[in-house]
Protein backbone atom coordinates (compact mmCIF):
# COMPACT_ATOMS: atom_id res chain seq x y z
CA UNK A 1 0.00 0.00 0.00
CA UNK A 2 0.80 3.50 -1.02
CA UNK A 3 0.61 6.07 1.68
CA UNK A 4 -0.52 9.78 0.79
CA UNK A 5 -1.39 13.18 2.54
CA UNK A 6 -4.06 15.39 0.94
CA UNK A 7 -3.31 19.12 1.10
CA UNK A 8 -6.58 20.43 2.31
CA UNK A 9 -4.41 20.33 5.68
CA UNK A 10 -2.75 23.34 4.10
CA UNK A 11 -5.00 24.90 1.79
CA UNK A 12 -8.35 24.84 -0.30
CA UNK A 13 -6.27 26.08 -3.08
CA UNK A 14 -3.43 24.14 -4.10
CA UNK A 15 -1.33 25.94 -6.76
CA UNK A 16 2.03 26.90 -7.34
CA UNK A 17 2.54 29.09 -4.07
CA UNK A 18 2.45 26.00 -2.55
CA UNK A 19 4.92 23.71 -3.95
CA UNK A 20 7.26 24.26 -1.15
CA UNK A 21 5.01 22.00 0.51
CA UNK A 22 6.73 18.95 -2.32
CA UNK A 23 9.45 18.85 -0.42
CA UNK A 24 8.61 19.10 3.08
CA UNK A 25 5.52 15.89 2.35
CA UNK A 26 8.74 14.10 0.60
CA UNK A 27 10.97 14.76 4.15
CA UNK A 28 7.94 13.76 6.30
CA UNK A 29 8.07 9.98 4.12
CA UNK A 30 5.24 10.29 2.49
CA UNK A 31 5.09 7.99 -1.07
CA UNK A 32 2.75 10.68 -2.57
CA UNK A 33 0.41 13.71 -2.31
CA UNK A 34 -3.00 14.13 -2.69
CA UNK A 35 -3.47 17.22 -4.61
CA UNK A 36 -7.52 18.86 -3.82
CA UNK A 37 -8.97 21.48 -6.29
CA UNK A 38 -12.57 23.12 -6.65
CA UNK A 39 -11.53 24.56 -9.41
CA UNK A 40 -9.76 23.56 -12.72
CA UNK A 41 -10.03 26.53 -15.10
CA UNK A 42 -6.27 27.90 -15.36
CA UNK A 43 -4.31 25.28 -13.16
CA UNK A 44 -1.09 24.18 -14.10
CA UNK A 45 -1.84 20.40 -13.65
CA UNK A 46 0.96 19.40 -15.99
CA UNK A 47 3.54 21.43 -14.05
CA UNK A 48 2.57 20.91 -11.13
CA UNK A 49 2.48 17.35 -11.41
CA UNK A 50 6.20 17.12 -12.75
CA UNK A 51 7.51 19.40 -9.83
CA UNK A 52 5.61 16.57 -7.54
CA UNK A 53 7.50 13.45 -9.74
CA UNK A 54 10.77 15.45 -9.83
CA UNK A 55 10.43 15.43 -5.95
CA UNK A 56 9.97 11.54 -6.03
CA UNK A 57 6.29 12.03 -5.02
CA UNK A 58 2.99 10.42 -7.04
CA UNK A 59 0.17 12.43 -7.11
CA UNK A 60 -3.18 11.84 -6.64
CA UNK A 61 -6.50 14.06 -7.51
CA UNK A 62 -8.84 15.14 -5.61
CA UNK A 63 -12.20 17.21 -5.69
CA UNK A 64 -15.42 17.26 -4.77
CA UNK A 65 -18.97 18.71 -5.79
CA UNK A 66 -20.23 21.84 -4.30
CA UNK A 67 -22.40 24.94 -4.50
CA UNK A 68 -25.29 24.07 -6.62
CA UNK A 69 -23.72 21.77 -8.76
CA UNK A 70 -25.49 18.43 -8.74
CA UNK A 71 -25.19 15.34 -10.82
CA UNK A 72 -28.76 14.49 -9.47
CA UNK A 73 -30.35 17.69 -9.94
CA UNK A 74 -34.23 17.61 -11.40
CA UNK A 75 -32.65 20.49 -13.70
CA UNK A 76 -31.26 18.71 -16.52
CA UNK A 77 -28.66 22.15 -17.62
CA UNK A 78 -27.62 21.77 -13.95
CA UNK A 79 -26.80 17.68 -14.03
CA UNK A 80 -25.13 18.50 -17.71
CA UNK A 81 -22.63 21.12 -15.44
CA UNK A 82 -22.12 18.50 -13.06
CA UNK A 83 -21.43 16.53 -15.56
CA UNK A 84 -19.16 18.93 -17.63
CA UNK A 85 -17.34 19.29 -13.95
CA UNK A 86 -16.33 15.81 -13.70
CA UNK A 87 -14.92 15.75 -16.69
CA UNK A 88 -12.77 18.56 -16.31
CA UNK A 89 -11.61 16.98 -13.36
CA UNK A 90 -10.98 13.36 -15.04
CA UNK A 91 -9.14 15.25 -17.70
CA UNK A 92 -7.32 17.15 -14.95
CA UNK A 93 -6.30 13.88 -13.43
CA UNK A 94 -4.22 12.99 -16.05
CA UNK A 95 -2.65 16.08 -16.65
CA UNK A 96 -1.08 16.15 -13.43
CA UNK A 97 -0.47 11.92 -13.38
CA UNK A 98 -3.08 11.01 -11.34
CA UNK A 99 -4.75 7.35 -11.93
CA UNK A 100 -7.18 8.12 -9.30
CA UNK A 101 -10.01 11.27 -9.58
CA UNK A 102 -11.62 10.81 -6.18
CA UNK A 103 -14.11 12.64 -4.24
CA UNK A 104 -18.26 13.07 -3.82
CA UNK A 105 -19.20 13.24 -7.03
CA UNK A 106 -23.67 12.66 -6.82
CA UNK A 107 -24.60 15.66 -4.91
CA UNK A 108 -23.03 18.85 -3.43
CA UNK A 109 -21.58 18.34 -0.20
CA UNK A 110 -23.60 19.74 2.42
CA UNK A 111 -26.95 19.88 0.12
CA UNK A 112 -29.46 18.13 3.13
CA UNK A 113 -33.34 18.41 1.40
CA UNK A 114 -34.76 16.78 4.62
CA UNK A 115 -35.62 13.79 2.57
CA UNK A 116 -34.85 10.48 1.55
CA UNK A 117 -33.09 10.39 -2.20
CA UNK A 118 -35.92 9.16 -4.97
CA UNK A 119 -35.63 6.83 -7.74
CA UNK A 120 -35.22 9.50 -10.06
CA UNK A 121 -32.17 10.77 -8.31
CA UNK A 122 -30.99 7.37 -8.14
CA UNK A 123 -31.39 7.06 -12.03
CA UNK A 124 -29.81 10.31 -12.66
CA UNK A 125 -26.63 9.34 -10.63
CA UNK A 126 -26.47 6.39 -12.82
CA UNK A 127 -27.04 7.78 -16.11
CA UNK A 128 -24.28 10.77 -15.31
CA UNK A 129 -21.88 8.42 -13.36
CA UNK A 130 -22.12 6.11 -16.58
CA UNK A 131 -20.71 9.01 -19.31
CA UNK A 132 -18.01 10.08 -16.65
CA UNK A 133 -16.77 6.45 -16.42
CA UNK A 134 -16.48 6.49 -20.07
CA UNK A 135 -14.70 9.14 -20.33
CA UNK A 136 -12.46 8.09 -17.21
CA UNK A 137 -11.73 4.69 -18.98
CA UNK A 138 -10.57 6.54 -21.83
CA UNK A 139 -8.35 9.13 -19.99
CA UNK A 140 -7.03 6.12 -18.20
CA UNK A 141 -8.23 7.24 -14.67
CA UNK A 142 -10.16 5.78 -12.28
CA UNK A 143 -13.28 7.73 -10.73
CA UNK A 144 -13.17 6.77 -6.68
CA UNK A 145 -16.36 7.81 -5.37
CA UNK A 146 -16.74 8.93 -1.61
CA UNK A 147 -20.00 7.74 0.83
CA UNK A 148 -19.95 11.17 3.20
CA UNK A 149 -21.62 10.77 6.67
CA UNK A 150 -25.64 11.60 6.70
CA UNK A 151 -24.50 15.25 7.83
CA UNK A 152 -22.52 16.26 4.41
CA UNK A 153 -25.06 14.12 2.30
CA UNK A 154 -28.69 12.34 2.08
CA UNK A 155 -27.82 10.53 -1.32
CA UNK A 156 -24.55 8.14 -0.60
CA UNK A 157 -23.62 7.31 2.80
CA UNK A 158 -22.98 3.60 2.88
CA UNK A 159 -20.53 1.00 1.59
CA UNK A 160 -23.31 -0.92 0.93
CA UNK A 161 -25.27 1.63 -1.34
CA UNK A 162 -21.97 2.38 -3.05
CA UNK A 163 -21.27 -1.06 -4.09
CA UNK A 164 -25.44 -1.17 -5.44
CA UNK A 165 -24.29 1.99 -7.54
CA UNK A 166 -21.06 0.82 -8.47
CA UNK A 167 -23.14 -2.11 -9.93
CA UNK A 168 -25.65 0.02 -11.40
CA UNK A 169 -22.78 1.96 -13.30
CA UNK A 170 -21.35 -1.37 -14.38
CA UNK A 171 -17.73 0.40 -15.35
CA UNK A 172 -14.65 -0.77 -13.62
CA UNK A 173 -13.57 2.88 -14.35
CA UNK A 174 -16.06 3.70 -11.67
CA UNK A 175 -15.06 2.91 -8.06
CA UNK A 176 -15.25 3.99 -4.51
CA UNK A 177 -13.79 5.99 -1.62
CA UNK A 178 -13.78 4.42 2.12
CA UNK A 179 -13.10 7.49 4.15
CA UNK A 180 -12.81 5.67 7.83
CA UNK A 181 -14.37 9.30 9.00
CA UNK A 182 -17.54 8.98 7.32
CA UNK A 183 -17.20 4.97 7.76
CA UNK A 184 -17.13 4.94 11.51
CA UNK A 185 -20.36 7.38 11.84
CA UNK A 186 -22.19 5.42 8.93
CA UNK A 187 -21.67 1.84 9.30
CA UNK A 188 -22.16 -1.12 12.07
CA UNK A 189 -19.00 -2.73 11.08
CA UNK A 190 -15.64 -1.12 9.24
CA UNK A 191 -14.69 -4.25 8.08
CA UNK A 192 -17.58 -5.37 6.78
CA UNK A 193 -17.77 -2.19 4.91
CA UNK A 194 -14.55 -2.52 3.42
CA UNK A 195 -15.26 -5.99 2.03
CA UNK A 196 -18.76 -4.51 0.57
CA UNK A 197 -16.91 -2.53 -1.32
CA UNK A 198 -15.01 -5.23 -2.55
CA UNK A 199 -13.15 -4.85 -6.15
CA UNK A 200 -15.05 -1.55 -6.76
CA UNK A 201 -12.40 0.09 -3.48
CA UNK A 202 -10.50 2.19 -5.69
CA UNK A 203 -9.17 4.42 -2.85
CA UNK A 204 -9.18 5.12 1.17
CA UNK A 205 -8.83 7.69 3.09
CA UNK A 206 -7.72 7.60 6.76
CA UNK A 207 -8.94 9.86 8.90
CA UNK A 208 -9.50 9.76 12.79
CA UNK A 209 -12.69 10.14 14.47
CA UNK A 210 -12.74 13.58 15.04
CA UNK A 211 -10.91 14.66 11.99
CA UNK A 212 -7.43 14.62 13.79
CA UNK A 213 -3.92 11.87 13.09
CA UNK A 214 -4.98 8.48 12.49
CA UNK A 215 -4.70 6.50 15.57
CA UNK A 216 -4.72 9.47 17.69
CA UNK A 217 -8.84 8.70 18.31
CA UNK A 218 -10.90 5.73 18.28
CA UNK A 219 -11.38 4.91 14.57
CA UNK A 220 -11.34 0.71 14.83
CA UNK A 221 -7.90 0.68 13.26
CA UNK A 222 -6.91 -2.99 13.67
CA UNK A 223 -9.97 -3.67 11.54
CA UNK A 224 -9.13 -1.27 9.13
CA UNK A 225 -5.63 -2.59 8.43
CA UNK A 226 -6.31 -6.72 8.67
CA UNK A 227 -9.09 -6.11 6.01
CA UNK A 228 -7.46 -4.06 3.96
CA UNK A 229 -4.19 -6.62 4.08
CA UNK A 230 -7.18 -9.60 4.12
CA UNK A 231 -8.58 -7.78 0.24
CA UNK A 232 -4.93 -7.53 -1.19
CA UNK A 233 -5.70 -3.81 -1.44
CA UNK A 234 -2.40 -2.60 -2.89
CA UNK A 235 -3.70 1.18 -3.47
CA UNK A 236 -3.75 4.64 -1.95
CA UNK A 237 -4.19 5.02 1.85
CA UNK A 238 -3.97 8.88 2.10
CA UNK A 239 -4.38 11.01 5.42
CA UNK A 240 -7.26 13.76 5.03
CA UNK A 241 -7.34 16.10 7.67
CA UNK A 242 -8.46 19.52 7.33
CA UNK A 243 -6.56 23.35 8.11
CA UNK A 244 -8.28 24.49 11.44
CA UNK A 245 -7.08 27.57 10.70
CA UNK A 246 -7.74 28.25 6.74
CA UNK A 247 -11.62 29.71 6.61
CA UNK A 248 -12.99 28.07 3.86
CA UNK A 249 -11.98 24.74 5.07
CA UNK A 250 -12.99 25.45 8.44
CA UNK A 251 -15.95 26.38 7.74
CA UNK A 252 -16.63 23.26 5.23
CA UNK A 253 -15.52 20.90 7.47
CA UNK A 254 -16.78 22.34 10.57
CA UNK A 255 -13.63 22.28 12.38
CA UNK A 256 -13.29 24.68 14.96
CA UNK A 257 -10.39 23.93 16.91
CA UNK A 258 -6.96 22.73 16.15
CA UNK A 259 -6.44 18.93 15.98
CA UNK A 260 -3.35 18.16 16.53
CA UNK A 261 -0.26 20.46 18.02
CA UNK A 262 0.95 21.56 14.37
CA UNK A 263 -0.06 20.52 10.90
CA UNK A 264 2.84 18.78 10.58
CA UNK A 265 2.91 16.94 13.67
CA UNK A 266 -0.75 15.51 12.25
CA UNK A 267 1.08 14.43 9.41
CA UNK A 268 4.24 13.16 11.04
CA UNK A 269 2.07 11.33 13.49
CA UNK A 270 -0.57 10.18 11.35
CA UNK A 271 2.29 8.34 9.04
CA UNK A 272 4.14 6.90 11.62
CA UNK A 273 0.92 4.90 13.00
CA UNK A 274 -0.38 3.33 9.44
CA UNK A 275 3.58 3.00 8.44
CA UNK A 276 3.20 0.78 11.49
CA UNK A 277 -0.24 -0.86 10.71
CA UNK A 278 -0.17 -1.02 7.09
CA UNK A 279 3.11 -1.51 5.52
C1 LIG B 1 -13.67 14.71 1.23
O1 LIG B 1 -12.77 13.71 0.95
C2 LIG B 1 -14.43 14.42 2.45
O2 LIG B 1 -14.15 13.51 3.17
C3 LIG B 1 -15.60 15.29 2.71
O3 LIG B 1 -16.00 15.19 4.04
C4 LIG B 1 -15.44 16.73 2.32
O4 LIG B 1 -15.60 16.87 0.97
MN1 LIG C 1 -12.63 11.94 2.48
Amino acid sequence: MKLGLNTLLFTAGFDREHLPLLGQFKQWGFDGIEIARFAFDGFPAREIGQAARDEGLEVTFCSALTGAVSLISEDAAVRQQALDFLKQGIDTAREIGSDVFLGPFCAPVGYLPGRRPNEAEWGWAVEGLKTAAEHAAAAGVRIANEPLNRFETYFLNTAARGRELCEAVGNHSHGLLFDTFHANIEEQSLGAALRACGPYLAHVHACENDRGAPGSGHVGWAEVFATLKEMDYSGWVVIESFGARIPEIAAAACIWRDLAESPEALAREGLRFLRDGLV
